[in-house]
């Protein structure tokens, strides 16, 4: 193939204006939105070539997940609905720091290493998430996929796990499901209401929920579910869009800030359900009879899943494991071993990095404290389960019915709330009964800006530093004055910043240690700016 009209309509219509090097990360590319147009078409190109390299559909989703609305983004979607293969990740990094008539020899360059036939047919699925820009950036995405020869088809604005359900589902001939919008909410909903046929009250249940929308697609899919379910959930859904996406609501303001979303009533004991930007992830949180506030993130879903499984796989013969981040609070990782002696794997930030330990057990939980995770099942277990049901055997009923309500594709805001509704549905748990299983130890996030972020390089699941030298060691040293402290740093792979995370027995005391920490890596890695002073 001759890639002459690749580099005409770039450099035409999506020149290239910065030289700075670029590199497709944990969340793809992402960045100021006005800053991003030659990238997408560039992601059209590479998405044309993987669909020839793997015969398969390939997706491209248009988001910044939880970022401001003046950013954006673009990830690619593989055949299974995983994260973009490594070998594409560096593919991806080349096309994109190409100059425009560079991207002839980078695109034959691929086609050479991967061994691709041009000539056969590609199909890519897009989709974008509500942000003002998404629909100019897949404008680009689709220029860049017709270049190449290839076609297209556009779901218009869709969160991102139902982009990468719809992948999945067309790729294997639909036997996950159907490869459309509307099969995904058929499949969720008709499994959801199968599992409440027997009754929507249980002990402590109460089907009354709050929705933060997060003012994004992640409202527009609940109405969409809501349209496809019997009135088994009381669900009223806030931050419809009437606001500004992500601001001050939605997941990740809720469990960074630990604050009640913006635009939710402060409704006392009924849970607020937070989803972020493009609807993959979800964070509950409630106001007790005095109007304190509570979160339940990631690690708490995590818990209370990964415990309910293991109840129902019991006698099945199957592995059931959860994978966490270096994220998870400390006490739920003792909970959900001590307690309820299910083991627990840890990995790197980033889905691709849990997704691939969770494919270690038959059944693998995964969720990063922010409040993305699934559960995947292997094809092993997928059969234990459905031989054990055809028994009768009731657990293995139960569980085959859970099963359907789970997105294994990705982590899915609406489908692990659904799995969350199901556990408490079935134990009789108001949302405090849950929030006692376990409490957390208090933590606190921060982040610091230097020079290089990637001056900072981290070892053991990011749980040690090993560059720039000596600051571990500062770390630790500071971390030993802390009752239960624990701390981490990391660089950032979404923003241009470096991450700290601390927790202890205390919250003074776990903010306090975040900014000694944080002026540790002020000190060590080159800040700029003001010395860190306040947890921020
Ligand atoms: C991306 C990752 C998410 C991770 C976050 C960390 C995917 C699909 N998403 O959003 O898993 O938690 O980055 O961001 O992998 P950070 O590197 O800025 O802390
Ligand atoms: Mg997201």
């Amino acid at each position: 193939m001759n890639f002459t009209e690749a580099v005409r309509v770039a450099q035409e219509q999506y020149p290239k204006k910065v030289t700075k090097p670029i590199k497709y990360g944990t969340a793809g590319f992402r960045s100021r939105a006005d800053a991003l147009d030659f990238i997408m078409y560039r992601m059209g190109l590479l998405a044309g070539l993987r669909a020839r390299d793997t015969s398969s559909v390939i997706g491209v989703m248009i988001t910044a997940s939880h970022n401001p609305v003046p950013d954006n983004g673009v990830k690619l979607v593989d055949p299974m609905g995983e994260m973009l293969a490594p070998a594409w990740e560096v593919h991806a990094t080349t096309l994109v720091n190409a100059t425009d008539e560079g991207i002839a020899s980078a695109l034959e360059g691929i086609v050479s290493e991967a061994h691709i036939d041009t000539s056969k047919k590609a199909l890519v699925f897009v989709g974008r998430d509500t942000r003002p820009s998404s629909n100019r950036l897949c404008d680009a995405v689709i220029a860049g996929v017709t270049a190449v020869g290839g076609e297209f088809k556009d779901f218009g604005i869709v969160s991102t796990p139902i982009l990468h359900y719809v992948v999945t589902c067309y790729n294997d001939g639909g036997k996950y499901g159907e490869a459309t919008v509307q099969g995904y909410y058929q499949k969720i909903s008709r499994a959801f209401n199968k599992l409440r046929s027997s009754g929507t009250s249980n002990g402590n249940y109460d089907p009354v929920i709050l929705y933060d929308g997060a003012n994004g697609v992640g409202a527009l899919a609940m109405s969409e579910f809501l349209n496809n379910m019997k009135k088994s959930l009381n669900v009223t859904i806030f931050n419809k869009g009437e606001g500004v996406l992500n601001h001050l609501c939605g997941a990740d303001y809720v469990k960074v800030q630990q604050k009640w979303p913006e635009g939710v009533p402060k409704t006392q004991n009924v849970r607020c359900v937070s989803v972020d930007g493009d609807a993959d992830r979800v964070i509950y949180s409630y106001l007790d009879s005095d109007g304190k506030f509570y979160m339940l993130d990631g690690d708490k879903i995590a818990t209370l899943v990964a415990g309910y499984l293991q109840e129902l796989v019991k006698g099945l013969q199957l592995k059931l494991g959860l994978v966490q981040t270096a994220y998870a609070n400390g006490a739920s990782t003792a909970y959900i071993t001590e307690k309820l002696g299910v083991p627990v794997a840890c990995a790197k930030t980033g889905v691709k990095h849990l997704h691939h330990m969770a494919l270690e057990f038959n059944i693998g939980v995964y969720f990063e404290a922010n409040g993305h995770g699934t559960v995947i099942f292997s094809k092993t277990a997928r059969e234990a389960i459905e031989t054990a049901a055809q028994a009768k055997n009731n657990s293995a009923e139960k569980l085959s019915q859970v099963l359907d309500v789970i997105n294994e594709t990705v982590g899915d805001a609406i489908s692990d709330m659904l799995l969350v509704e199901t556990v408490l549905h079935a134990r009789g748990w108001s949302v405090s009964d849950w929030n006692d299983a376990y409490t957390d130890l208090p933590n606190r996030q921060m982040k610091v800006t230097v020079a290089d972020r990637a001056v900072i390089t981290t070892t053991d699941a990011e749980r040690v530093c090993v560059t720039p030298e000596g600051l571990q060691n500062t770390i630790n040293k500071i971390v030993k004055a802390f009752l239960k402290g624990r701390s981490f740093v990391r660089p950032s792979g979404t923003e241009d910043i470096v991450r700290i995370y601390a927790e202890a027995s205390t919250q003074e005391e776990a903010d306090n240690l975040a900014i000694q920490v944080a002026c540790a890596v002020y000190e060590h890695a080159g800040g700029i700016g003001d010395r860190p002073k306040a947890p921020c």
